[in-house]
């Protein structure tokens, strides 16, 4: 985990080990049972989520940002000078700096990320590549209200910015809720950049989440090594395992973690009994056509005025305002 400059506070909301406790009781005691995907992210979670970036099979990355590469001067242009730009998740890699890189004067960079140690070590990055850019990191849960801080220089616009299709990890309903949380803190003039995967064929879906190297694999099964160490759970790392399929209806990746036999799991004083092939869900990943994000979107009160592709138009950024 990487020090902060000085002149750089962390604003520090990171939830207490309790509330996973209880996330976790909450989660096995339903029917299916299922776990949130936010659990993914501790140190470990995160490498293993940048390992799965280069992937020959995990499209996405590589999709954005050539999207990005081909372009940020537009969409810098579409943001306009004098924006606040608050990222949600930790951005210190390529698409975050062609943003840095191209906007005009930006009143100041603000992460917002669950995983401290991915944030302090993202902003100690990009505050050596940018020392112009005033950085105000958060460590909080974006899916809550935020109090974004205060910038020192008003902004003209603040924009949202919430790359890697990170919005189809959530169902329908709670992606509305994310959409209408940025809508109240970008502002009336303000505005949501978002990358959004699109549907194609299932078969390069699925392959994208069932990796040959099983990267995707132990980033799965690192939720339940993280749950042992941090709150104590014995989930047997060899009885459990990986499973993702497309399902065309939902249009959806949907993860589980398959009990491989019938196993008892102790949560704190709480026994928790999986049968055989019992599958818990773990992460959703939906895929979008254009207008079922239009719709998404306009359900949280904005809409979408810009859409730009990569050149096989596999995923798509699109610009959101009131
Ligand atoms: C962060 N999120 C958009 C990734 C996805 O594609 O759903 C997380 C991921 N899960 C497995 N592979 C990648």
């Amino acid at each position: 985990m990487s020090a902060l400059p000085n002149d750089i506070r962390l604003d520090d909301r990171h939830p207490a080990v309790a509330d996973t406790l209880d996330v976790v009781r909450r989660g096995l005691r339903a029917k299916p049972k299922r776990l949130p995907s936010r659990l993914f992210y501790d140190e470990r979670g995160s490498q293993l989520f940048e390992a799965i970036c280069e992937q020959p099979e995990y499209y996405l990355t590589r999709a954005e940002i050539a999207l990005m590469r081909e372009h940020t001067g537009d969409i810098a242009a579409t943001l306009g000078p004098d924006v606040r730009l608050v990222e949600y998740g930790s951005g210190s890699g390529i698409k975050t700096r062609l943003l840095l890189e191209h906007l005009a004067t930006p009143v100041a960079y603000v992460p917002v990320e669950i995983s401290r140690s991915a944030l302090l070590d993202s902003v100690a990055t990009l505050s050596t590549a940018f020392p112009q850019v005033p950085m105000q990191p958060v460590c909080a849960d974006f899916t809550q209200p935020l109090r974004l801080p205060v910038a020192t220089r008003s902004p003209r616009r603040t924009v949202i910015y919430f790359p890697g299709s990170t919005i189809g990890n959530f169902v329908a309903r709670d992606a509305v809720a994310i959409m209408q949380l940025m809508r109240a803190e970008m502002g009336d003039n303000g505005a949501v950049l978002i990358g959004v995967d699109l549907k194609k064929d299932p078969a390069l879906i699925e392959a994208a989440y069932n990796d040959a190297a099983g990267i995707t694999r132990e980033f799965t099964l690192n939720m339940l090594v993280r749950l042992n160490r941090e709150v104590g759970t014995d989930f047997d790392l060899s009885a459990f395992a990986h499973r993702a399929h497309y399902n065309p209806m939902a249009g959806r990746i949907e993860t589980t973690l398959v009990s491989t036999r019938q196993q008892d799991v102790h949560v704190g004083n709480e026994v928790f009994a999986f049968g055989e092939d019992e599958a818990m869900q773990v992460e959703y990943s939906c895929k979008y056509s254009l207008e079922d994000f239009a719709e998404l979107a306009h359900k949280a009160g904005l809409r979408v005025e810009h859409v730009w592709f990569d050149a096989e138009k596999q995923f798509s950024v699109q610009y959101l305002v009131r």
